[in-house]
């Protein structure tokens, strides 16, 4: 050590020369000193990296839930599938995201002699992402349809394995998917055949990718008067769009849907929601070149940075209508309602890998003589985010099963409102669990978790997005509201009565029954809020959304899908035991708030002086 600090020492006020003999000289040293013995040590400080196996066979909850309700024919060729695919992440998918990590997007905006390209330069990787999905069939599955009403979870199922081995394209996927949901909604119009062909192609020739230009300079939740772009009909009866996208996420789409406001022969238009039209265009010709499109620039985002996120300005590109005149906001929803699954899918999903890489590392790490998962506390941390993704594993599951029935026309009335309201509670609960368990998670590999060449902080910074695109928590909040006001409370009463039968079904598990009961009680206040509520202004109703939303997401989390799960003849004792887990945590929030006083005009009087003050 003295020799060393010497060393040290002696580099202060020495020239380029004598610098360069002293390193020489101090490597020396320390190889003849020091390096054994630091060698030594490095080796057994050397912590072994956490791995993930095939994420299919390794995820229980998965395979027990496909076997309890695919029919046998379907387990046995989907199981097949599932199996090879898990290990085709592995091996090939894996290494490709990480690569899609480490080269992001580059905008180009002007060629080498100053001609305006406005090219986005993708990397090889996630060109092959794009092959990959359409080989797979991750958009296809779904609208093929050879597993009947099974295809749609099937497809989710995929999709969630996929996710976070995907390098980011889980969002073209996503708005792909929601494209190809819109189009077929309309009845494939002979005008959009080849785009619905292609969104829903496995040929990796064919295969389109879709956009969702949604978000405008004024805004991107009140979508109603922040839209400001322009449709001007044209001779042929297509029209020209002039406006300016300021979010436009996966700008390397071959199409997309956008809104816009027709123009009248004056160039008046309508303002508002009723004022919306949706549309349908190509992004480039056959030639690549743009429509009449420039691209502004890249968003420099936290995360999702493996994907092209731009700013476009709309300069008379030319595009279908394909809503009735203002009714863009309703026709789009449908869209919307399949971009907010595919953001439950990233959530599991995301959490599913940070738990698994988490459990691996436990195995592995010692720390204060013995390995983490010998450490109770350190498990307790792990199995308490177990229990928070299989709930939303399930949650996940529930809400594909009953969309695989509306689009084989096999789901009730009852099913099809259960699903208008389940969509909104989940996007906006996932979202918000899965940002908290990849923070937690990324705590349990200590700093090695903060490293960015680990890979885990991009699983963090991509799951922050997940609360805030596709609707961010409050503004879902509001779309439960509104799906309550829609069907003037039916919705409610589908909501009430199916957790009802599903607690039945579990009240014949007597290990169950403090879950059971939990649930029940909660139900009660739920019902109690409801009618209280009603006889309130709408500002209570405004102030209770949250809360209220998290309540719906718990109890029917909880009462209706892990005790369902676990009442079930093979049930294992992890299952129970996460039922009950789930069912300790305050189920129903918006009750006690409630009783609290936090919806009523007071409160937000005290809202409002705690933020901004008195004044
Ligand atoms: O684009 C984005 C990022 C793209 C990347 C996506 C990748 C995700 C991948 C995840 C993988 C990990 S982000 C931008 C997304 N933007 C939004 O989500 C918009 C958020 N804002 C809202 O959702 C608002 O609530 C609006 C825009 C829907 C509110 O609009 P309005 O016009 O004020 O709403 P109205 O007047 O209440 O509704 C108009 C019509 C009504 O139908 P009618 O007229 O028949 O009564 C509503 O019932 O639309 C209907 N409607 C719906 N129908 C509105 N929302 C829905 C819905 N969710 N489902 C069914």
């Amino acid at each position: 050590w003295g020799r060393f600090q010497m060393l040290s020492i002696k580099r202060i006020n020495t020239t380029v020369g004598q610098e360069q003999q002293a390193s020489v000289q101090e490597k020396r040293a320390l190889e003849d000193l020091e390096m054994p013995l630091a060698r030594r040590e490095m080796e057994t400080l050397f912590q072994e990296q956490p791995e993930i196996g095939n994420q299919y066979l390794e995820d229980t909850l998965l395979r027990s839930y496909l076997k309890t309700h695919l029919p046998p024919k379907v387990l046995e060729e989907v199981h097949q599938d599932l199996e090879r695919f898990g290990n085709c992440l592995l091996t090939k998918i894996q290494p490709l995201s990480r690569e899609c990590e480490l080269n992001p997007p580059v905008f180009r905006q002007y060629d080498a002699w100053g001609r305006r390209v406005d090219h986005i330069h993708t990397c090889s990787a996630w060109r092959r992402m794009k092959e990959i999905s359409a080989e797979e069939g991750l958009i296809a599955e779904a609208y093929e349809r050879r597993y009947y009403n099974w295809s749609r979870l099937y497809q989710a199922v995929k999709l969630y394995l996929f996710s976070s081995s995907s390098g980011g394209f889980n969002c073209p996927l996503a708005m792909t998917d929601g494209a190809a949901k819109v189009i077929e909604s309309l009845g494939i119009p002979g005008s959009l055949k080849n785009a619905f062909d292609r969104l829903t192609s496995r040929d990796p020739e064919k295969f389109w990718t879709s956009g969702q230009w949604m978000t405008e300079r004024r805004g991107g939740s009140d979508v109603a008067n922040g839209t400001e772009t322009v449709a001007r009909k044209q001779m042929d009866g297509t029209y020209r769009l002039y406006g300016f996208k300021w979010f436009t996420s996966a700008a390397d789409s071959d199409v997309t849907l956008t809104l816009a406001r027709v123009a009248d022969a004056e160039g008046q238009y309508t303002q508002g929601s009723r004022g919306l039209s949706l549309f349908f265009l190509r992004v480039r010709d056959e030639e690549g070149k743009l429509n009449s499109i420039q691209v502004q620039r890249l968003k420099d985002k936290l995360g999702t940075r493996q994907m092209a996120t731009a700013e476009l300005w709309l300069q008379g590109a030319r595009a279908e209508l394909i809503s009735a005149e203002g009714r863009g906001v309703a026709a789009i929803s449908n869209m919307l309602n399949i971009t907010r699954i595919h953001n439950v899918i990233g959530a599991v999903a995301s959490m599913r890998r940070m738990i698994s890489l988490s459990r691996d590392y436990a195995r592995k790490r010692v720390a204060f003589g013995k390995l983490l998962k010998d450490h109770p506390l350190h498990v307790q941390t792990i199995a308490r985010m177990e229990v928070q993704v299989r709930g939303a594993f399930l949650l996940l599951m529930e809400i594909v099963r009953l969309l695989g029935l509306a689009e084989t026309n096999l789901a009730s009335e009852q099913d099809q409102l259960l699903l208008r309201l389940l969509i909104p509670v989940a996007k906006l609960y996932t979202g918000k669990q899965a940002s908290a368990v990849a923070v937690e998670a990324m705590e349990s590999f200590g700093g090695q978790g903060y490293m960015e060449d680990t890979g885990l902080p991009v699983i963090l910074r991509d799951t922050l997005v997940l609360s805030i695109w596709e609707g961010t928590t409050n503004i879902l909040s509001l779309d439960v509201l509104r799906s309550l006001a829609k069907s003037q409370g039916q919705v409610m009463a589908v909501f009430l009565s199916t957790v009802q039968k599903k607690l039945e079904l579990a009240s014949g598990t007597e290990e169950l029954a403090p879950g059971v009961q939990r649930a029940q009680e909660a139900i009660g206040s739920l019902q109690q809020f409801m009618a209280a509520a009603g006889s309130e202004q709408a500002l209570t109703m405004e102030l209770a959304a949250r809360d209220f939303s998290y309540s719906l997401a718990r109890i029917y989390t909880g009462r209706a899908l892990l005790m369902e799960h676990a009442a079930r003849p093979d049930a294992s004792s992890t299952d129970i035991c996460a039922a009950l887990r789930w069912c300790n945590q305050e189920l129903c929030p918006v009750a006690v708030e409630s009783g609290r006083g936090s919806y009523r005009g007071g409160a937000a009087l005290q809202d409002s002086a705690l933020v901004f003050g008195n004044s």
